[in-house]
């Protein structure tokens, strides 16, 4: 694995625990973590059961003993990191969103492209795609229990930054982030809404805002919230986007996502409204999927809220009893037992770097149509 901040413990807790609930097809070894501070990286590879830990990315790719390349790096590095990986026969997973331009990105698709042709597997890491109420979802929606879907909406809502003295982090910076809500949380909702709709967004109108332009830089780099210095930063990406997104001929999308939206912590929410019924969604109850069947007799209808913790729901049978609700890990654990499973299949795992690549594509469109007055933009 490179790299050991949030997404580190996420996965590394999901490399860990896989083993122990899911019967696996290949066993993972946590062989070796990466990351150029050698005392918080050693305690990080101590702390989460590595077997060693190095300063340079680059020892990964040149051991034998490797056959996979974790990146939980920033943005701005994963293009090096997973093109060299691939090269040197190793499958990977990538953080999203997959890189900081759609050139990055074309470049990793295209290298994955040939590497699959090789056996050699690359997946991006939209973990959402893997909450079970997610997978219910898009079972039902394959199973044409919506009907046609004519629109669906959502937002992605955070708080983190709405105190204007909340500090510098990497994820300000444009350098390092590529962008700001719109990449880091906007791009799992638009994954998402692509991912159960089965539909492209073809093209988007949005508009993008930084509402804190200067914040106190860290004294120390902890995470999400740490200490402020007196030095000020400038804030290079956006706090907040709002777009509108059409998919071809089909649904019409409205999308909002910010870090600014006071009292949301972290909340992920989709609908989709289909002539034959609706689908309903919100991290922040997350074991919970409410459907609404249109065909069903009009004296019952109405939004039904399934508990989706029952055995024959996606990836629940190998957890707890009906009723025992899953959390924000449970998402990561599932996405290496399907990324494993399909490396043992010879079978191309899913989101492949192409559809990150797609996600990207729809990220550039927006910041485009933001800089020209909101224009309507094609996804290239
Ligand atoms: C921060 O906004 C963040 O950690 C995202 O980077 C993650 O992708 C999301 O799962 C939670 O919020």
């Amino acid at each position: 694995m490179a790299g050991y901040g949030f997404m580190g413990a996420a996965h590394s807790q999901a490399w860990r625990v896989a083993n122990a609930f899911f019967d696996l097809p290949r066993r993972p070894v946590m062989a070796a973590v990466a990351g150029r501070n050698a005392a918080a990286v050693a305690a990080a590879a101590d702390k989460w059961g590595w077997g060693e830990s190095v300063t340079d990315w680059r020892e990964l790719i040149e051991r034998d003993d490797i056959d996979l390349i974790d990146i939980c790096t920033p943005g701005d590095s994963h293009v090096d990191i997973a093109i060299a990986a691939l090269q040197a026969g190793k499958h990977v997973l990538c953080e999203k969103p997959l890189a900081n331009s759609v050139a990055e990105a074309e470049r990793m698709a295209s290298a994955a492209r040939a590497a699959a042709k090789r056996g050699v597997f690359a997946m991006v890491g939209f973990s959402y795609r893997r909450v079970p109420a997610i997978g219910l979802a898009r079972r039902l929606v394959e199973q044409g229990r919506l009907g046609e879907i004519r629109q669906i909406r959502s937002v992605y809502l955070q708080d983190w930054l709405a105190d204007a003295a909340s500090p510098m982090t990497w994820r300000l910076d444009k350098s390092l982030a590529g962008s700001g809500a719109l990449g880091d949380t906007g791009a799992h909702a638009i994954d998402l809404a692509q991912h159960l709709s089965g539909l492209d967004i073809t093209a988007v109108s949005g508009i993008m805002r930084t509402f804190v332009t200067e914040r106190p830089k860290l004294a120390e780099r902890k995470g999400l919230t740490g200490i402020a210095s007196d030095e000020i930063g400038t804030v290079t990406v956006d706090d907040a986007a709002l777009f509108s997104a059409k998919f071809g001929d089909g649904p019409l999308g409205s999308f909002e996502t910010t870090r600014m939206a006071t009292g949301r912590r972290n909340s992920l929410r989709i609908e989709l409204s289909g002539t034959d019924g609706a689908l309903a969604f919100d991290f922040e109850d997350m074991n919970v999927l409410q459907f609404y069947d249109a065909t069903a007799p009009a004296d019952t209808q109405g939004f039904q809220r399934i508990l989706a913790t029952e055995p024959t729901h996606p990836w629940v049978g190998s957890w707890w009893p009906p009723g025992h609700g899953l959390g924000y890990e449970h998402a990561f654990t599932h996405q290496v037992v399907d990324l494993l499973t399909d490396i043992d299949a010879g079978r191309q795992p899913r989101p492949s770097f192409d559809e990150g690549l797609r996600v990207q594509r729809v990220l550039d469109a927006i910041e485009r149509s933001s800089n020209t007055g909101s224009a309507w933009t094609p996804v290239e």
